[in-house]
């Protein structure tokens, strides 16, 4: 035997790098569900059945283009409880010439894997992922020199460099990078919100349920109605599903939120691209075709594409940028443990039971929910960065550290001292009352900021504010926040304070 071809649970594509060159007759691929990938975090029950289901189907297509796979299942009792321990016994077993695999996602896994050469006594490759627009080397040079990183400036460079979106003399397609302030559309039943793509669980996925449920039922989440794509050939319909009936009206609802409507017109796309079932490149191209053919506005094309091409690539480079120390990084101090009912929903802020519901039953929440619901509220409420970032990777199926983290520490929790984001996304119960429905089903009055039925986000946004002046109040992006603040009586802000106060020391009481 030639080389042992490692492939990650995210790896799961047919033109991954460790694959490119390799020799079905010569090489063998090892892949191995096992304890520690399992539960390094709370994975949500779903996302174990999505990763085990899609990684089998994935193996059994590798066996039918003339691979010889080592698979191992998951047992509690496996021999081998990791990846390392699996990779060890097959290097032993087979005594290859090399042992190949492509960058993993995560830091503490690679940084595992770039020790195997020693501990295995075994060469090891590791190849780029090409499936990025952006090797980790391209975003470092961007970066170089910059104190604070913004989206947008890396989004154009990356829109020049891969065409999307851009006319023939080299500008922007429509004459704008950006159509952003045409994504914020409140959505009021109409248009209908197309069905979500569904999949019927075949055998190997009705086999992953009855595992997870049998040896991860203390797991977070439901598996009933399991119903994503687990091969490639699903996941294209899934895509060309959300080009057909979704993305048209993408741009106009990207921001809204509705208390009846689980997925609107997001395209459910991630957890597929995230392991390696769809490509960041087809879904693009995909998108931008049909724009071309007249299909979708361009808002909507757009405004797609800028989430992958833009935050996605950009989130990535800047996790290999900034790691391990980013993941310490908390500027605010903030030391408030999560409340419970983040993982029950148990709550009377309808927004937050709305979002924390439909993750525990679908392991998906759109990026507005994440962001300006749970986000927000534990943005104003100064968990620790740690206990959200923890919930955050836990709770959706399309959740990778190299994803979440800078999405919750940076985006959410302003905790790298503005390095991803020029501002913290804080908002009051206004902006949940703009863009949604929430407010009309809430126990609490979004109208009013201090007394007892008062809506939490009003209070705890001022005391935001007023506890964070020093941090904030010299941004400009953030005078009117201050100014609207000062201009209030010295009563009224006394009021909301107390009531900040109070609501801060009831937090699972809400
Ligand atoms: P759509 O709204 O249809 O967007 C299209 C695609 O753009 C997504 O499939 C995704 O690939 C990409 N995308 C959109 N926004 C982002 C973003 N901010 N960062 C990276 N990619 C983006 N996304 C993950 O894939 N994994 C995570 O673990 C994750 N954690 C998040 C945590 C927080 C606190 C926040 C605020 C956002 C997080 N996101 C994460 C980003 C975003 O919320 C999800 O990508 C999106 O909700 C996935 O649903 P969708 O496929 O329907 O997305
Ligand atoms: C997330 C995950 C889970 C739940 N299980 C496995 C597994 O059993 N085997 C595996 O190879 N990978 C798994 N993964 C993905 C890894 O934990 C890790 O997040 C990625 O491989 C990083 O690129």
């Amino acid at each position: 035997m030639r080389n042992l071809i490692l492939i990650l649970g995210d790896q799961l594509s047919h033109g991954l790098s460790a694959l490119c060159d390799g020799d079905p007759t010569r090489d063998r691929v090892v892949m191995a569900e096992v304890h520690q990938e399992a539960s390094y975090t709370n994975h949500h029950r779903k996302k174990l059945i999505l990763l085990f289901s899609a990684m089998r189907h994935f193996a059994d297509e590798l066996r039918q283009a003339g691979w010889q796979v080592d698979y191992q299942p998951y047992h509690p009792d496996n021999q081998h409880q990791t990846l390392e321990e699996v990779v060890a016994a097959r290097v032993t077993e087979h005594a290859p010439e090399r042992l190949i695999t492509t960058e993993c996602g995560e830091w503490r896994l690679d940084q595992a894997i770039r020790q195997w050469h020693q501990r295995l006594k075994v060469a090891v490759e590791i190849r780029p992922d090409t499936r990025f627009f952006a090797s980790q080397q391209t975003f470092a040079r961007w970066a170089e020199g910059r104190k604070q990183l913004r989206m947008e400036y890396f989004y154009r460079e990356m829109r020049r460099h891969t065409g999307l979106l851009m006319t023939a003399d080299g500008g922007p397609e429509g004459g704008q990078w950006n159509y952003d302030s045409d994504n914020r559309k409140k959505w009021t039943g109409k248009p209908p919100a197309p069905a979500p793509f569904r999949v019927e669980p075949d055998t190997i996925t009705r086999e992953v349920i009855d595992l997870v449920e049998t040896h991860f039922s203390g797991h977070f989440g439901s598996s009933d109605n399991f119903h994503f794509a687990v091969t490639r050939d699903q996941a294209r319909e899934a895509l060309a599903h959300f080009i057909d009936f979704a993305l048209p009206c993408f741009g106009d609802y990207q921001d809204a939120m509705s208390d009846q409507e689980d997925w609107l017109f997001h395209s459910v796309l991630s957890p597929y691209i995230n392991c390696g079932l769809l490509t960041p490149q087809e879904v693009c191209d995909a998108a931008c075709q049909a724009y071309q053919r007249g299909q979708v506005p361009l808002n909507a094309a757009e405004g797609f594409v800028r989430q992958i091409l833009g935050w996605r690539e950009f989130v990535r480079g800047l996790y290999w940028l900034t790691m391990p120390d980013y993941a310490q990084l908390n500027r605010l101090g903030n030391q408030r443990p999560l409340p419970w009912f983040y993982w029950t929903g148990d709550t009377r802020m309808r927004c937050l039971h709305r979002a924390i519901d439909a993750t525990r039953r679908n392991g998906y929440a759109h990026h507005i929910q994440r962001l300006m619901v749970t986000g927000n509220f534990a943005l104003l409420s100064g968990i620790a960065p740690a206990d959200i970032c923890d919930w955050y990777l836990a709770v959706y199926v399309d959740a990778y550290d190299w994803v979440e983290l800078p999405n919750t520490l940076g985006m959410v929790m302003h905790a790298d001292g503005g390095y991803l984001g020029s501002k913290p996304y804080a908002a009051s119960g206004k902006y949940i009352q703009r863009m949604s429905d929430h407010c009309q089903q809430c126990h609490y009055r979004v109208a009013d900021s201090t007394s007892d039925r008062a809506c939490p986000f009003n209070a705890l946004y001022w005391h935001f504010l007023d506890r964070h002046r020093d941090q904030f109040a010299g941004n400009p992006r953030m005078t009117m926040m201050y100014r609207n603040w000062d201009r209030q009586k010295p009563e009224r802000r006394q009021a909301i304070l107390a009531r900040g106060d109070w609501l801060l020391d009831h937090l699972e009481q809400l």
